[in-house]
């Protein structure tokens, strides 16, 4: 196989992060099949080695409190969209989780000097794919055709390129599907490849039966994948790329992953 280049590219490099602390409410987060409630402990447990990753991955992580009132807070990746040059407050698709957004603005106003704000339409974080030449927007049971082409609109006055595409039916979120792990390269499960997607980009397949792997997160110079899938990690090896691997049994329970847990530039 080819190796991915040793240099970072700049859409994988990040220096600051944001994350939320899970409340005693995140047993109730939302999700599409119940396989029982997450154990507080263990989504405590797999949030603070998340942020111990982001960190010795030379990333300066801000931890927000906890909000009670809202289940699905830890997943700030859904309220907004940030970039080195400004931030873009997104307007969630569940209705339990639309007021988390009011949380986060005051905080993206304070680290950022240019926020935009999604009016209309529904967008979710996870559904938005950075890449090195475009933002990938998935039109997903979350992300509507009007936020969607709302957020186009607003991605241009930062003179970023978006492109609207289709999340394959089913799928939470885009990104449950795939994550950029160089430049020009996706990690993605068949039925995402397979839509054709990623044309003019390379794709790292996910192994049939480990599709939750991904949901990976490119840092700097390594890729968090989750615990408990060989061949992904194996893959991804081979690519050339260092794997650190981390526990999220408990966040899958709420159909989370590992990019949902922060905003990164
Ligand atoms: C939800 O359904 O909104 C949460 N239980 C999981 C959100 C995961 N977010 C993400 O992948 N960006």
């Amino acid at each position: 196989m080819d190796r991915l280049s040793n240099v970072t590219p700049d859409a994988c490099r990040f220096t600051q992060a944001l994350v939320r602390l899970p409340g005693r409410s995140v047993v109730d987060g939302l999700r599409a099949i119940d396989r029982g409630a997450p154990c507080l402990a263990g989504v405590v447990a797999e949030h603070a080695a998340y942020v111990r990753a982001l960190e010795a991955a030379g990333v300066s992580v801000e931890v927000l409190p906890a909000l009670e009132a809202f289940a699905d807070s830890l997943f700030v990746e859904d309220t907004a969209l940030v970039f080195p040059e400004g931030a873009i407050l997104l307007r969630p698709g569940a209705p339990s989780r639309a007021g988390e957004c009011a949380h986060m603005e005051p905080v993206l106003r304070r680290r950022f000097s240019k926020v935009l704000a999604l009016e209309e339409g529904h967008a979710d974080g996870g559904d938005i794919l950075t890449t090195s030449d475009s933002v990938m927007i998935g039109r997903s049971a979350r992300t509507d055709a009007v936020g969607a082409a709302a957020l186009v609109r607003l991605l241009a006055t930062f003179g970023r390129r978006g492109v609207v595409v289709d999340t394959p039916p089913g799928v939470l979120h885009f990104k449950t599907d795939c994550a950029l792990v160089d430049g020009g390269t996706v990690l993605a499960t068949a039925r995402l490849a397979s839509s054709g997607v990623f044309k003019g980009m390379r794709v790292l397949v996910v192994p049939e039966g480990e599709e939750a792997a991904a949901n990976a997160l490119r840092i700097n110079d390594r890729v968090f994948v989750g615990e408990g899938y060989p061949r992904t990690a194996d893959l991804l090896t081979r690519a050339g790329l260092r794997v650190v691997t981390l526990p999220v049994q408990q966040i899958g329970l709420i159909d989370a992953g590992l990019s949902c847990m922060s905003l990164r530039w």
